[in-house]
């Protein structure tokens, strides 16, 4: 940039900062150099100040008080299987979402975004290795299933992903490296999502360097916003596609796409469909499913009521127990009305206080060892109670969820892996292979099944030309 068009971008940044009292970012901009006062300006492009400036008082300045519907009760929820009431439903679906598949209607979508910091992992989340026997990372996992749903259906689905401003490059770097897994260049398209500046308690835009503002990426709800100004929708659009299947990248044994799930969503003419499991605990860490004031909703673990959490119907079974385990599709058009340019966007905002490293007014940076600053994200679950005809399916934990959140424990990485294994076991098990049991009841060999290879257990039973002989401490692939 030239000194003249530095400075004329400077006297514009300070204009509108100034309107919406946030000038004080450009306090030490006569101490930087070029190069320096060039990052500031972009980090600013990245600010939509007028929507900031909004949000300051409610959200920022004030806590906002969760108002909870009034009238909350559990939602009716499809089954994971066809029952014989509803076996001709679920015929009719099933094909109705194998025809928009094989006529390229469908994506696939995944949110990957997010730092895998509770994982204590140092790259992209999508790059972690997970799989039993080739330690296939979680991106390679859903490639193959794109391949397996090419080798089902006849067409490959397109594949957008979404990055996070810490792992853009790396990400696209990490597919490059890997051939993309077996996908071409032109079936993925990766884009950022977008950023919100972290505030100070008292309202103003907090820097993490004299020449550089905290952002922070908005939360997944941000994604229905990226895809819009992005360009993805467009693409979809270009290329035929009405459905879009969002999963998170955390999750191994997703099905990111489920031919029934995407029928469903077609035939009841959902604009937002989404995947629920039975909790496994009344304050498991999901979002729980609700009809809060007539509307379909999703309330967050941390936001459900105790005594909902507990309630029990009168047989003794759980009365809130669909947890959300953000498995959705939803229609283009849906998210092409949510994020047109005449349309507001009315997902609200989740406030949370964190530890910001800033520097003072004198330009030291300050580490802070308790959270000294107002972090802002949307949450994609909320476009559910803007959707039309938006429905919830069941569908088995031990099928589709396991998700890689900690370094041990719950939700890890080897409870992943235990739920991989599990499910192979039973795959090969169903398709009449005998599969050695330990005696603490797991698998007592290690099998990997690609989804290239077979996506369900069905699958499985039609791929499978013989039956493997399987011993105890054998390691079994199936790619
Ligand atoms: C989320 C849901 C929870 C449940 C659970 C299932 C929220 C608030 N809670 O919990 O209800 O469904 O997942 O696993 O969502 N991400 C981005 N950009 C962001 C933030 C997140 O792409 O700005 C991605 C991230 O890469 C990951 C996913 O969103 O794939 C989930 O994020 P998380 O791990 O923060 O969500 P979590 O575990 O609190």
């Amino acid at each position: 940039m030239t000194m003249a068009s530095l400075q004329s971008k400077y006297d514009a940044a300070r204009a509108n900062l100034t309107q919406v009292g946030q000038e004080h970012v450009l306090t030490f901009w006569a101490d930087l150099d070029d190069t320096a006062k060039a990052a500031l300006l972009a980090d600013l492009d990245q600010v939509d100040l007028k929507r900031c400036a909004a949000l300051v008082e409610p959200m920022v300045r004030n806590r906002p008080v969760l108002e909870l519907p009034h009238d909350i009760q559990p939602p009716e929820i499809l089954p994971a299987e066809a029952d014989a009431a509803h076996a001709a439903m679920y015929a009719e679906a099933l094909r109705l979402g194998e025809q928009a598949i094989a006529k390229g209607q469908v994506a696939a979508f995944v949110v990957a975004g997010g730092q895998g910091s509770r994982l204590g992992y140092d790259g992209p989340k999508g790059a972690y290795q997970v799989t039993l026997v080739r330690n296939a990372p979680l991106f390679q996992v859903f490639a193959e299933a794109l391949l397996g749903i090419e080798r089902r259906y006849g067409r490959r689905p397109p594949w957008y992903v979404m990055t996070g401003p810490a792992n853009h490059e790396e990400t696209q770097a990490f597919f490059t490296e890997n051939k993309y897994f077996g996908l071409s260049a032109d079936d993925v398209r990766f884009f950022m999502q977008g950023q919100m500046p972290a505030f100070h308690p008292d309202g103003r835009i907090m820097l993490a360097s004299k020449s550089r503002i905290a952002l922070s990426p908005d939360g997944h709800g941000g994604s229905l916003r990226a895809l819009s100004v992005s360009g993805a929708l467009d693409d979809m659009k270009r290329r035929g596609v009405e459905h879009i299947s969002y999963f998170q990248v955390d999750n191994p044994l997703v099905r990111p796409i489920d031919p029934l799930f995407i029928g469903l969503h077609i035939m009841k003419r959902s604009e937002m469909s989404s995947k629920a499991v039975t909790k496994a605990d009344d304050k498991e860490r999901v979002g729980n499913f609700c009809i809060a004031d007539g509307k379909l909703m999703v309330i967050e673990y941390s936001d459900l009521p105790d005594e909902l959490a507990v309630a029990r119907n009168a047989d003794g079974t759980r009365r809130f127990d669909a947890g959300s385990i953000a498995i959705h599709v939803l229609s283009r058009a849906f998210v092409e009305r949510l994020t047109s340019e005449t349309a507001t966007l009315h997902m609200p905002w989740h406030r949370a206080e964190k530890k910001v490293p800033t520097v003072n007014d004198q330009g030291n940076a300050i580490d802070p060892d308790k959270p000294n600053g107002v972090k802002l994200e949307m949450f994609v679950f909320d476009a559910i109670p803007l959707a039309e005809n938006a429905l919830v399916m069941y569908t088995r934990r031990e099928e589709e969820f396991s998700p890689v959140k900690n370094a041990t424990g719950v939700d890890s990485a080897v409870t992943a892996r235990r739920d991989l294994n599990r499910r192979a076991a039973r795959w090969l098990a169903s398709a009449g292979v005998e599969v050695p049991m330990g005696e603490d009841g797991e698998p007592a060999a290690t099998i990997e099944i690609s989804p290239a290879f077979a996506l369900d257990a069905e699958d499985l039973r039609r791929q499978l030309k013989s039956k493997p002989a399987i011993k105890a401490g054998d390691s079994v692939l199936l790619a």
